[in-house]
């Protein structure tokens, strides 16, 4: 599937629940313009600790892309700790890309691979948009990798004991991590305009460590 076959939302409005291959997802909060949804029941407890069990070995400190040059850059306002999986890297790992993908509407292929992210005390990352903004330079390196981002998926490994809310300041929104549950959101319409009130970031974690898992979509088969 590519962007030109696309309905909008990918996500319909009408949906509650969502019957993936092998576990029931619930849409436990919507918004819409920008489309965001709340999912509760993503992933279990054990997949949840598997994940961040995987991630702890290999973390690295997370960077993002300079908006002139396209280089990935580590700065201030992301002060996390990261690492990829590559789509379908282990069946453990494809059986979670194949779920994600089911509760996106959208295909596993041009997704990016499932990121995760760990933010100890005072670990933020300021708000931002998840696309490549079309007029910046550094943008066009990206989009040639499989098209604009169209939406994301943020999960929740862990309860924070303290703050570490993804926030939406347009929207007022700020969503509590909650283990197992996942934020939703897209940003791209079928006339392939991007949406700046999906402007988000991560809260400073005030108590506890935090981590998620992310993943990116792309309008077309993703080429990393
Ligand atoms: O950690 C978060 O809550 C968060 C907030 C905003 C993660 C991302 N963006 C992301 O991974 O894009
Ligand atoms: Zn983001």
């Amino acid at each position: 599937m590519t962007s030109t076959a696309t309905t909008f939302p990918r996500l319909p409005r009408t949906t509650r629940r969502i019957q993936t291959a092998d576990r029931e997802v619930f849409v436990s909060m919507r918004i819409e313009q920008p489309e965001v949804a709340l999912f509760d029941n993503l992933l279990s407890h054990d997949e949840c600790d598997a994940l961040i069990a995987l991630s702890r070995v290999k973390l690295k400190q997370s960077t993002i892309v300079d908006p002139q040059t396209g280089q990935y850059e580590v700065i201030q306002d992301r002060s996390s700790y990261g690492t990829f999986f590559d789509v379908n890297e282990t069946a453990f790992i494809a059986k979670l890309d194949a779920r994600i993908a089911a509760v996106m509407h959208w295909p596993i292929e041009n997704g990016e691979g499932l990121q995760i992210l760990n933010y100890k005390v005072g670990g933020e990352y300021k708000p931002h948009f998840d696309y490549f903004p079309p007029e910046q330079p550094g943008s066009a390196a990206h989009i040639a990798k499989g098209g604009q981002r169209v939406s994301t998926l943020i999960l929740y490994l862990n309860d924070v004991e303290g703050g570490g809310e993804t926030i939406f300041p347009p929207l007022g929104l700020a969503i509590t991590p909650k283990k197992g549950a996942a934020i939703y959101f897209e940003y791209v319409d079928d006339q392939g305009q991007v949406d700046a009130n999906t402007l988000h970031g991560g809260a400073p974690v005030l108590a506890g460590e935090k981590w998620i898992a992310t993943k990116w979509m792309r309008a077309d088969r993703y080429q990393p």
